[in-house]
């Protein structure tokens, strides 16, 4: 639901408008309760490996999510650096080792945690909330102007710290989890850099007016909204005491 602004306000500069984008971390997954207690190694292995199957629906969608994009955009220009979203999730050239792509790179992370490839790829773990958020997620992608679509994927301005403290914590907070698991969180920090940069510049050219930055925001609030949801699902599904029979 857009704001409706007085008559004559002014558009914030791009580096306010950065800005504005900016101090929406506050609301960012990495505070999420059930992420915190993540990446402190409070969790057990099945909790892990709830949260990974789990994940690994949002990471199949992610190339989904960016070809849509690219079927709405219209410029040669941003088509030829969206693209690269896409590969880097699906795969280049053979396909095989550094070409794999990083939903070969999650599949790898889930067999780390003691998941199989047709755990992750069945989806058989993957709850409702989670699902409805993730196609959420896509079908904005659909329907919006991709200059909006293309906004939405902003909430990576904050995501090169949550790798980080993956990789930071993760070998000693869990020592069962084989370290080359980790390589899709190495893989994702100069990406995530690469394409925040890219979706600020289109921000930047598309939101010229107080509205469009407000809507931006609005855009980036309902991505959050996205990832704080997921985890709010699988919070409740994998409660500490979750019976035997039902843990991943
Ligand atoms: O692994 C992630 C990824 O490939 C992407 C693409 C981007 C988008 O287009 O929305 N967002 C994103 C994110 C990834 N990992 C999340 C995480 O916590 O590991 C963070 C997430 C994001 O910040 O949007």
């Amino acid at each position: 639901m857009s704001v409706a602004l007085p008559a004559g306000v002014l558009p914030w500069t791009p580096d306010e408008f950065e800005a504005q984008l900016r101090s929406r971390e506050a609301g960012y997954h990495i505070h999420h309760p059930f992420n915190r207690r993540l990446n402190r190694g409070e969790l057990a292995p099945f909790q892990v490996r709830g949260w990974v199957a789990n994940r690994f629906y949002y990471q199949l969608a992610i190339p989904m999510k960016d070809a849509a994009i690219l079927s709405n955009c219209p410029d040669r220009e941003v088509r030829r650096h969206w693209i690269e979203r896409l590969l880097d999730h699906d795969g280049r050239g053979d396909h095989e080792g550094a070409n794999a792509g990083g939903i070969e790179a999650w599949t790898r992370l889930g067999i780390a945690v003691g998941l199989s490839r047709e755990d992750l790829w069945s989806c058989r773990h993957v709850l409702p909330g989670v699902r409805f958020a993730v196609d959420a997620y896509v079908n904005f992608a659909r329907h919006a102007p991709w200059q909006e679509a293309a906004i939405s994927s902003l909430t990576e301005l904050f995501a090169p710290k949550i790798h980080a403290d993956r990789l930071a914590g993760w070998p000693s907070l869990y020592p069962w989890i084989e370290a080359e698991g980790l390589g899709y969180f190495r893989s994702r920090i100069p990406l995530a850099s690469r394409d925040v940069e890219h979706g600020l510049l289109i921000a930047k050219l598309w939101c010229d007016t107080r509205a469009r930055q407000e809507r931006a925001l609005e855009i980036l609030q309902f991505k959050l909204d996205i990832l704080w949801s997921m985890l709010d699902a699988i919070e409740r599904a994998y409660p500490d005491d979750l019976a035997e029979e039902k843990r991943p």
